[in-house]
């Protein structure tokens, strides 16, 4: 039987993408709408780790099955590595992303160093309140203009590392391979698999 795992997000980007890239696994992944689960969690860490595990924690008591949680942010090393941690409520949380963006990109203006990058830690807590967290990282930098529709976020204005183009214009497929997500799965499925060979942890 496939291992039942709830994917703590509200965001219905980050579920899509980390549904689109666990679809090949041995796992029955649900995001909260799937199971009928509306909570806020009051993200009070420090840390993206502490606030990964505060919103996995949180779901514990509600159902069954192993929790995944994710928190991300963008760095943009010109303003002191904001937005981090506080990327969902940087001017604004209800402020379009297009007026975010853009927003940003005058504050660049001047900018000679434009470099930023995409954090994300991922915990995930199993049914006896055991977990295990990854951080991981996408290099890159702050686009000239707001390019593209696809992705979420401040996907417009990110450049990849070795890349030309914005998440924003990429194919879904070259983001999902390369993303701070993608390498943070990447470390759950490992991680996973490790747990499945027991004599390893
Ligand atoms: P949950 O807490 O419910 O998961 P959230 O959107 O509030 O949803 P975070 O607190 O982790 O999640 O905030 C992450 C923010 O960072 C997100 O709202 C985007 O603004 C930005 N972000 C993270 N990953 C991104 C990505 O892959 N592409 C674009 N923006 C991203």
């Amino acid at each position: 039987m496939k291992q039942r795992l709830i994917v703590a997000t509200n965001n219905r980007h980050k579920a899509e993408e980390i549904k689109e890239m666990m679809m090949d696994l041995d796992f029955e992944v649900l995001s909260l709408a799937d199971i009928g689960i509306d909570v806020d969690v009051e993200e009070n860490g420090t840390t993206y780790a502490e606030n990964a595990l505060i919103k996995a924690m949180a779901l514990r008591d509600l159902t069954d099955g192993w929790i995944l949680a994710d928190d991300s942010g963008l760095e943009i090393d010109a303003l002191n590595r904001q937005p981090g941690i506080y990327s969902a409520r940087y001017l604004g949380e209800d402020t379009p992303y297009m007026i975010k963006n853009s927003m940003i990109l005058d504050k660049l203006m001047e900018a000679e160093d434009r470099s930023a990058r995409f954090v994300c830690s991922i915990a995930l807590v199993f049914e006896d309140g055991s977990y295990w967290i990854t951080v991981n990282k996408c290099e890159g930098s702050i686009s000239e203009s707001i390019a593209g529709i696809n992705g979420f976020g401040y996907d417009p204005i990110f450049i990849p590392e070795g890349y030309s183009q914005t998440f924003g214009v990429l194919p879904s497929e070259i983001k999902n391979k390369i993303s701070h997500r993608a390498k943070a799965l990447q470390a759950v499925v490992q991680y996973c698999k490790l747990l499945a060979e027991e004599s390893y942890v």
